[in-house]
């Protein structure tokens, strides 16, 4: 189908009988409708004279979808908007002076001049954030339903995209976890005919994007995008539908908007004129809402008088704005995450004994109890209590809501932990294994990890933790058994912990669960098979950012990481009988790295090995040797040696496994390459 078939050829819905609005309420929307109009004109003027930076997109044109969808919603429920967002701010009830203020980077904005345009949230109005990501906010909001559902209230969550939105992954697999889970979420597609350049017709299969719904079992309907009062009938049609638990919705509203992409896009032409002239000329929400206004005798001077009651208000967003101070470079770090508790480091004598696996699941089983915010969904987790047995019976005892079997959607998943965690829920996800965490990629580096800096500026906080197993030694081959922690590391925002003993992984589960940010947890796989040791019944957390010393010793500091602090456990005995005393020292806490406790042993010792299983180049070991000669280089009396996997995929091969991952001989090596001197003095004074 031609994309100007598209709005030609379609079966619209009518509305309801728009009558039953009175008509106060219907010149509220068309004020509401103007100030959206208002707020994208101005915003666009500034953008021209250069007060406004960077880019934002106008949503001119389609301003009855924001306004009609929001006119069926209550204050408490929530909204997921996208690039395009500044209509559905304002008609969810955002301060168009903060927004504006946002736009023009002030302290004042929404985000404190973090965010920008494209990341307006409005969280005490249920505005969970416009987002840069395509497609992203549809996780976000069945994360919002599902948080309802969770908490047992009836509020519902409307997630607006874009046509193009409809064509990644994210939609489906939202769409199959929202009718699955019967989430009170409304899948509302704003349909404008383009995604950038690229015509409907041009990017899907099918251009009718409402027939999607019925693949998933849900309701779908195409509608008029541009009468606020069609809008408003069907999405409280699917609100009603939502609020009595029967599940989600899909609306395809047809809509076009005036402008360009963007206001800094200078695309070469892509659109018909005669196309955009009639959209304007002939299909404009607003006239369209004032000639039902002006059928019931509203005067036009009183909708003038709106008008200008909208033009005000934008108007005194814009001076109020201007001159509202620009944030500080010294707010920044305390954007990016909430800081820690601190609990008092546990004592670990304990009688009982636990295997690394079940003292995961007791943390999680301890804390489920605890705290009713708590939830954990992952692949398998529920009936058969995971691949690796870590969440045995935690479904049979916290219930099916709290302990979700999930299918196997991963993106969806995490930006559902996500929209979970925004609305009051601290959700904890199992992947299967590490290596599926690209799927996740997008949740955690950008949603989780930016959030509280972008939406709000600091304000919001995002209690999540992805969690699951890492690295190689059962010969599950390159796909199964890669050690990721430096990617996560490396983005500010996420916490990394990787406990290499059943005490720590209870502790540091606990802490993690706990903690206001977002948490990838690691695990590893061997560490699965590791004895029982002992672990304290009672529930206890390890501080984040705290590195435990495992050995002391005063010749070399060996930083070892999760599987390998066994192994460097067992160097530093077989160095120890040549008369080198090694100080193991695990960080537990890959991020925030605890730099003072091995700071302070490389002072001591003057020799450093880092030993870590992921590939040696660009990773942990290169971050700590880097760190270490920035801190203590004068102290050091040889090169930081590393100890990692060579650049290759892990081998299937047993044998060829087994050389691929380091090994207690390669850190006797390396620490015997650093201490080649000492060695050598030790030697010469033996024999003087
Ligand atoms: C994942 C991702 N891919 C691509 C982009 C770049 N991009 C931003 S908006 C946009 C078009 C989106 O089209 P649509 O969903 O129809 O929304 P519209 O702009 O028409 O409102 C693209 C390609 C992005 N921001 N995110
Ligand atoms: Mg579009």
């Amino acid at each position: 189908m031609s994309d100007a078939g598209v709005l030609a050829g379609a079966a619209i819905a009518t509305p309801a009988d728009a009558s039953v609005s009175g008509t106060a309420r219907l010149e509220t929307m068309y004020r509401d409708l103007w100030r959206v109009r208002r707020f994208e004109e101005r915003a666009m003027e500034l953008f021209a004279s250069g007060a406004i930076k960077g880019t934002a997109h106008s949503c001119v044109g389609q301003e009855a979808i924001a306004v009609g969808a929001c006119a069926a919603l209550r204050a408490d429920d929530y909204i997921v908007s996208h690039h395009r967002g500044h209509g559905h701010c304002i008609a969810k009830g955002a301060d168009t002076t903060r927004m504006m203020a946002e736009l023009l980077g002030r302290e004042t904005g929404y985000g404190r001049g973090l965010g920008g345009s494209m990341h307006i949230a409005a969280l005490d109005r249920g505005v969970l954030g416009a987002n840069g990501i395509v497609g992203a906010g549809l996780g976000i909001g069945a994360g919002a339903g599902l948080s309802a559902r969770i908490r047992g209230t009836d509020q519902v969550c409307v997630a607006f995209f874009g046509d193009g939105a409809s064509n990644e992954g994210i939609f489906h697999e939202s769409m199959n976890l929202a009718a699955l889970w019967k989430l009170p979420l409304i899948f509302l597609c704003e349909n404008n005919r383009y995604g950038l350049s690229l015509g409907v017709g041009e990017a899907s299969a099918n251009p009718r994007l409402s027939a999607r719904a019925a693949a998933y079992g849900m309701p779908g309907e195409t509608i008029d995008g541009n009468d606020a009062l069609a809008v408003e009938a069907s999405v409280a049609r699917a609100v009603a539908r939502a609020r009595k638990g029967d599940g989600p919705s899909l609306i395809e509203a047809l809509t076009y908007r005036w402008g360009d992409h963007s206001m800094r896009t200078n695309l070469p032409r892509y659109r018909p004129e005669e196309e955009e002239r009639r959209a304007r000329e002939i299909d404009d929400p607003i006239v369209r809402l004032g000639a039902v206004l002006e059928q019931r005798q509203v005067s036009p001077s009183r909708l003038d008088a709106l008008r200008e009651e909208a033009d005000r208000e934008i108007v005194e967003a814009i001076t109020t704005s201007e001159a509202a101070a620009e944030p500080t470079f010294d707010i920044l770090a305390d954007a990016v995450a909430v800081a820690h508790a601190t609990p008092p480091e546990p004592a670990v004598a304990a009688e009982r004994r636990l295997s690394y696996v079940e003292a995961i699941r007791e943390a999680m089983d301890q804390e489920l109890a605890r705290d009713s915010r708590v939830m954990l969904m992952g692949e398998d987790v529920g009936r058969i209590g995971g691949l690796f047995a870590c969440t045995v019976g935690l479904q049979e005892k916290h219930g099916r809501d709290r302990v979700r079997d999930t299918p196997i959607s991963e993106n969806v998943l995490v930006n559902a932990a996500v929209g979970a965690a925004l609305t009051g829920l601290r959700p904890i996800v199992e992947v299967q294994f590490f290596d599926f965490i690209t799927h996740m990629m997008d949740g955690l580096v950008n949603q989780a990890a930016k959030l509280r800096f972008m939406l709000g500026g600091g304000k919001a906080s995002i209690p999540m933790v992805v969690r699951g197993p890492q690295g190689g030694g059962i010969r599950l081959g390159a796909q199964h058994s890669q050690s990721l922690e430096t990617w996560f590391a490396h983005v500010p925002g996420l916490v990394v912990l990787a406990p290499s003993s059943p005490f720590d992984a209870k502790g540091l589960l606990t802490a993690a669960i706990r903690d206001d940010n977002p948490v990838v947890f690691i695990e590893h796989k061997l560490l699965y098979t590791l004895g029982r040791q002992p672990v304290p019944e009672e529930p206890y957390a390890i501080p984040i950012g705290k590195a435990a010393i495992r050995r002391e010793g005063g010749d070399v500091t060996i930083v070892a990481t999760m599987a390998m602090v066994e192994a460097a456990m067992t160097a530093a005995r077989a160095l120890a009988r040549e008369g080198i005393e090694a100080e193991v020292i695990d960080p537990r806490t890959i991020r925030p790295l605890d730099t003072e406790t091995i700071v302070a042993s490389v002072r001591k010792t003057h020799h450093c090995v880092v030993a870590h299983e992921g590939w040696k180049t660009h990773g942990f070991g290169a971050e700590v040797a880097a760190m270490v000669m920035e801190e203590a280089f004068d102290y050091l009396d040889a090169p930081v040696e590393r100890v990692g996997m060579a650049g290759i995929p892990m081998p299937y091969n047993a044998n060829l496994e087994k050389q691929a991952m380091p090994s207690a001989a390669e850190i006797v090596a390396a620490a015997r390459r650093a201490c080649d001197l000492l060695i050598a003095v030790r030697k010469y004074r033996r024999t003087d």
